[in-house]
């Protein structure tokens, strides 16, 4: 057996709860939605019963109106662990968040590895009202993409596209930041984004988690993945034996993936940008959310923004990863989080974006690149592109499980 699969099962193992993986044993203490998904990718070459396990869990947390909530809190882990926990968000064992529908893609590929007919009847309606719920109570732009109400819903917590966004939200004081024991300061965001945020989840609770508040984004990263997220619900839908579900989802997919290259693109730049919906304008700044529509197969402007990833910006193919953030832009910066760091998990879908435009030699480079930087950083949150060397917490349960995804 590959020594690096070994270690990676190992990092998976110790992260195991039982009915769930936590992404860090000090860091995060429960369990967070899209690493669940990409948790799962890993598990089901290792032990497709905890796949599934970790799937069902989730969703077994999910809210009466379909939305998959960001995090699940684990009841055995002490409540003073990990800010802002259940006390905070008056919403049972959950939080009231959400985070990018990776799920339905986890699912599938998880059936694939060992199929089971009744865990893939069991989440289709589930993720079926999961996406209803984003494509209905989400669209506050009208244009028929999902609108995030907050910067820890595009996963991508201090990303420099919602520097604008925020600007209009008066941060929060009076609380113990418990990420600042586990984690570097330099690493994580600052002080005043971190109040931000709390005043973000604090008001939109106060709303009953209804109302659209100060921050109010289309993130081409997220919409990307829910139109990925419906083809895979077609295929599902297939397998279940529904053909005119399966037309719908189809349908569904088609529409996100033009309401996003007409609304997001932007031919002058070749890239795709998030738009503040309060202002209606879109964000300056060049991430690497921009790049992630390239998961979508049928995609016109696919040459364009592969032409701008291997340019000066992104490097693609000739730095560690795929860097969050523009290499090029004065305030990039390889160390903190998703302000310049590569992490794992895009690194992946953007391999399965050049493996679906028929990239294969760029897609093996980042794949070789990929699984080599997470053996020798001991399974890094998230790593400098230019020099490879680790960041953030160690053992971190996506980057393990998508390492063994590479290796399979
Ligand atoms: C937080 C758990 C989460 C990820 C996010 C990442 C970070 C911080 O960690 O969020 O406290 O929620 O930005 O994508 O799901 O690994």
């Amino acid at each position: 057996m590959n020594v690096t699969w070994g270690r990676a099962a190992d990092v998976l193992a110790g992260n195991w709860l039982g009915s769930s993986t936590v992404p860090s044993r000090g860091l995060y203490p429960h369990q967070w939605s899209w690493d669940s998904a990409f948790i799962a990718f890993g598990l089901r070459h290792l032990a497709p019963e905890r796949a599934r396990r970790e799937l069902l869990t989730l969703f077994s947390a999910q809210w009466r109106d379909g939305r998959v909530p960001h995090i699940l809190f684990n009841p055995d882990t002490p409540p003073e662990a990990y800010f802002p926990g259940p006390s905070f968000w008056h919403a049972g064992r959950t939080s009231g968040l959400i985070q990018p529908p990776v799920h339905a893609r986890a699912v599938l590929a998880v059936h694939e590895a060992e199929p089971d007919h009744v865990f893939l009847a069991t989440l289709y309606p589930k993720l079926r009202a999961w996406h209803e719920y984003l494509r209905t109570q989400r669209d506050a732009g009208g244009r028929g993409l999902v609108a995030i109400v907050h910067p820890w819903e595009s996963g991508m917590d201090n990303s420099p596209a919602w520097d604008g966004p925020l600007s209009a939200v008066t941060p929060s004081t009076g609380f113990v930041r418990r990420d600042l024991q586990h984690g570097a300061a330099a690493d994580r965001p600052s002080d005043d984004d971190y109040g931000r945020y709390v005043r973000l989840a604090a008001d939109y609770r106060d709303s009953g988690y209804r109302d659209f508040g100060d921050f109010v984004v289309e993130d081409p990263g997220f919409n990307a993945l829910l139109a990925d997220a419906e083809l895979a619900l077609a295929e599902i839908a297939a397998i279940l034996g529904l053909p005119a579900a399966a037309a719908a989802h189809r349908e569904a997919a088609a529409r996100v993936a033009k309401a996003l290259q007409d609304t997001l693109w932007d031919s002058t730049s070749g890239w795709f940008f998030a738009r503040n919906v309060r202002t209606g304008a879109l964000t300056p700044e060049y991430t690497c959310a921009g790049l992630l529509p390239l998961v979508l197969p049928d995609l016109a402007v696919a040459p364009a923004l592969l032409a701008t990833a291997t340019g000066p910006r992104f490097r693609l193919g000739r730095v560690h990863g795929v860097p969050s953030y523009d290499l090029t832009a004065p305030d990039f910066d390889p160390g903190r989080y998703w302000r310049g760091p590569s992490w794992f998990n895009v690194g992946w879908l953007v391999r399965q974006g050049l493996l679906r435009h028929g990239e294969h030699a760029l897609a093996s480079r980042l794949a070789d690149d990929l699984a080599d930087t997470a053996a020798r950083t001991d399974f890094a949150e998230y790593c400098d592109p230019l020099t490879g060397a680790g960041h953030g917490t160690r053992s971190f349960s996506w980057t393990a499980a998508l390492t063994v995804d590479l290796l399979a």
